[in-house]
């Protein structure tokens, strides 16, 4: 048995030299990284790890205990449907950070995103848009970090793939003189395994976290490269069809959106640019093997597909949508 904890300072895990197929494994235990995050950061080579989330929320819990303030970072393309319920689970003073502005069109204001959460009754001390990739905000946010905090320790939160270890890493540059830590960031769920505290100077340690599994997420159910199609590398552009009853839109081989019932409608995708969409005849059968979900749509609403991004819909109607069953859809009020 190996007692040792050192853990590696890429992702948390406790390192250990002796199971090559299990977690943390290292060739030498002097090293400071284990071996999956040594082949992602130089490799770029990416290995699923499946997490837990009871672990999750194990480690919220330990937060809540805590009077530290806490970052809850969501990715602006992908908000979850139950943002607000983080304050169920965790009392303290919180930054509702909005990030990856970037990937949103630059006509969305940052006014009108932060309005949308303002709206609601569920308090947070602040809430900011930043783009961690274009240095968005980022020193606006450490600003308001030192006005918030109540001790040393700030807790960085939220979904996995947000980008939490890539806004740490950010402020390391940004501001630390004496961290050369990274931490290690891929595309790919659960990338942290544990807790990271990370030292940016004598008045502020920022500690990573592991990011809640979203089951219900496409990028669970597609393959490497259409992955990697998915998550937008650059702003997008929003594709806009006009739909009249009985009309239908086919994205990839994943989505199929039927517009049943109601007046010509305005449908917007905020997708990757790098998705192929058409319209297809209704009588085609294309994907009508997959799981339907109907809906009945309210003016100027979202129709939100996990891990995909949204369409924006002006008018009501109905729609017929085929997709995964294991895939989680909602609809919201327009975000944009
Ligand atoms: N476009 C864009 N991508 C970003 C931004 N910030 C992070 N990313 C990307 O988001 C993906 C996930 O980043 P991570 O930092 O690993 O996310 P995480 O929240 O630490 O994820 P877990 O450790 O799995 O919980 C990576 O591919 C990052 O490059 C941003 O501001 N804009
Ligand atoms: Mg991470």
């Amino acid at each position: 048995m190996n007692n040792n904890q050192k853990r590696c300072s890429g992702c948390g895990v406790v390192l250990q030299d002796e199971n090559v197929l299990q977690e943390g494994y290292t060739t030498d235990l002097d090293n400071d990284i284990c071996q999956r995050c040594f082949r992602m950061k130089n490799y770029g080579e990416y290995q699923v790890v499946t997490k837990s989330n009871d672990e999750y929320l194990e480690i919220l819990k330990e937060v809540g205990k805590t009077k530290d303030l806490v970052l809850y970072v969501t990715d602006l393309l992908n908000l979850e449907e139950d943002i607000l319920k983080i304050r169920e689970y965790i009392k303290n003073k919180m930054i509702l950070v909005l990030n990856k502005k970037d990937i949103l069109p630059k006509s969305v204001k940052e006014d009108k995103l932060i309005k949308y959460f303002a709206d609601n009754n569920v308090h947070f001390e602040e809430i900011i848009v930043i783009s961690v990739e274009k240095n968005l905000n980022i020193d606006y946010l450490l600003k308001r970090i030192k006005y918030f905090q109540t001790t040393k320790n700030v807790y960085v939160v939220g979904h996995t793939n947000a980008g939490k270890s890539t806004l740490i890493n950010k402020l390391i540059k940004n501001c630390s003189s004496n961290c050369s830590q990274e931490l290690t960031m891929s595309p790919l769920p659960s990338t942290t395994l544990n807790t990271v505290a990370i030292e940016i100077n004598d008045y502020l340690t920022l500690i990573d976290t592991p990011g809640l599994i979203d089951s219900g997420s496409l990028i669970n159910y597609v393959d490497k490269n259409m992955l990697k199609k998915i998550n937008p590398k650059k702003e997008i552009k929003p594709r806009i069809y006009q739909l009249r009853k009985n009309q239908s839109l086919l994205i990839e081989n994943f989505l199929r959106i039927d517009y049943t019932e109601g007046e010509r409608n305005s449908f917007t995708l905020f997708l990757s640019n790098e998705l192929k969409v058409k319209r297809i005849n209704p009588k085609r059968e294309d994907l009508k093997n997959l799981q339907k979900t109907n809906y009945d749509i309210g003016y100027d609403s979202d129709l939100v597909i996990n891990g995909l991004g949204f369409v924006k819909i002006v008018n009501k109607g109905k729609i017929d949508i085929y997709l995964d069953k294991n895939v989680n859809t909602f609809v919201r009020k327009s975000l944009i």
